[in-house]
């Protein structure tokens, strides 16, 4: 049996993906409204094919408690934080689950790490632990997740996969339960390297958005189009530069590359400056606003709406969502008034929210996409008339402004 510990965005699909391909599952958090949810049979945030996976795995015999499970293999999915200071990763939620379960494991358990962690950290952070707690029979491993939010189903049977252990017996112990379900290939390696290269993919797709929001920002100071620069550039057989946008959120590609920063401060320095263009977006997207509104003489911020208010296209999930980055920015700036609308957020989170797209639309004279949501490009005739700064160039309509 697997105790799947910490169920949100990754522990759940992982959780629900083993149970609906034969294997024994119970799903631990220490969050009992989300237990409560679960139990009732729902699930706890929307993503494609989410809902048909939690209905086999629970015909498969899936639990969710709140309890720790005695059995001998843990998986820990829980959030690493890190630390706004000091930039270094914040281990403290896979510290404290780490420690819940070795309160009950039994004598040579594997514990699997699958929270992204900053190379060394299960040596400095995590070994340590089972030092203190006397249990050095615990079979440590770190098998970082791969999946992208939008498509996490698809990823999680088709990605390949990375597997770091101590001892290669159980590396490969590990290997055979994860390709009860994996279709992609699975490596085995050591635990540092594991840890390194999950921080690495991460960050070399916020180095290569950061060069493509450079090449914007050039691109706009000179009056050249840059997406059309960016797809010529592709046609290179060794050239896959990626698009700009208003900025990097969610809580991968946005957060993983500050571990490296942290801990290498003096020898990061491409991933430093790629993360501080990133991160100056939202701020870049304030000033094109500005600047938009000067040229067609408006001067009510009241009647400028942001569409989408996720991280990105077709999630729930806003976690350090540049729609919000940009708002915080405006109130700092002390020029409260901007409108916000999104498909995907039900509740009020923001000031100015609307929860139709034609209300938000007739209420605003400029929009500006913030996030290319399916419900947008099926409606572009809507926003005719509309003075439209389109951050993601996803709108074919004449009088379009860029980024
Ligand atoms: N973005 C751009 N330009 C692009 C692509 C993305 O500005 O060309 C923006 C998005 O709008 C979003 C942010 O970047 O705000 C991140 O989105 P994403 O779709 O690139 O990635 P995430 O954060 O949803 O998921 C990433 C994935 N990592 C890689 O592709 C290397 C996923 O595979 C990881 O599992 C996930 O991080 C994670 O959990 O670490």
């Amino acid at each position: 049996m697997i105790n799947v510990i910490g169920l949100g965005y990754i522990g759940l699909p992982t959780a629900l993906m083993m149970a609906s391909h034969g294997v024994e599952v119970i799903g631990t958090d220490y969050n009992k409204n989300l237990i409560t949810t679960l139990n009732m049979g729902k699930t706890t945030f929307k993503e494609e094919g989410l809902n048909e996976l939690f209905k086999d795995a629970i015909c498969a015999g899936i639990k969710f408690t709140t309890e720790y499970q005695i059995t001998d293999t843990y998986i820990v999915s829980v959030p690493t934080p890190y630390d706004k200071f000091s930039k270094k990763v914040d281990a403290c939620y896979v510290v404290s689950a780490v420690k819940d379960v070795l309160r009950v494991a039994p004598k040579g358990a594997i514990l699997i790490i699958e929270s992204t962690v900053s190379p060394g950290t299960i040596e400095k952070s995590i070994r340590p632990v089972l030092e203190t707690e006397n249990r050095t029979d615990i079979n440590l491993v770190h098998a970082p997740e791969r999946i992208i939010p939008g498509n996490m189903v698809y990823e999680l049977l088709h990605n390949n996969r990375t597997i770091g252990a101590d001892e290669k017996t159980i590396g490969e112990n590990v290997k055979d339960l994860y390709a009860s379900f994996c279709q992609g290939e699975i490596v085995v390696t050591d635990i540092k390297t594991a840890e390194m290269t999950k921080v690495v993919e991460n960050t070399f797709r916020a180095v290569n958005i950061a060069f493509a929001n450079e090449l914007a920002k050039i691109c706009r100071h000179d009056n050249m189009d840059v997406y059309e620069i960016i797809k010529i550039c592709n046609m290179h057989p060794r050239v896959n530069i990626l698009q700009p946008g208003p900025g990097v959120g969610g809580h991968c590609i946005s957060v993983d590359p500050w571990f490296l920063v942290g801990d290498y401060p003096s020898l990061a320095k491409v991933i430093d400056e790629s993360m501080k263009t990133n991160d100056g977006m939202p701020d870049f997207v304030l000033n094109r606003i500005c600047e938009i509104m000067k040229e067609k003489d408006m001067f009510d911020i009241t009647r400028v709406g942001l569409y989408g208010l996720t991280y990105k296209e077709n999630v729930d999930d806003m976690r350090e969502s540049p729609t919000l980055q940009l708002l915080e920015s405006q109130e700092r700036h002390l020029a409260m008034g901007l409108k916000a609308y999104d498909p995907y957020i039900t509740k009020d989170v923001v000031k100015n929210q609307y929860h139709s797209l034609e209300a938000f639309l007739n209420a605003i004279d400029f929009v500006v996409v913030m996030v290319k949501h399916n419900e947008i490009k099926e409606n572009v005739s809507m926003l005719k008339n509309k003075i439209i700064l389109d951050c993601h160039n996803i709108i074919n309509l004449p009088g379009v402004y860029h980024i």
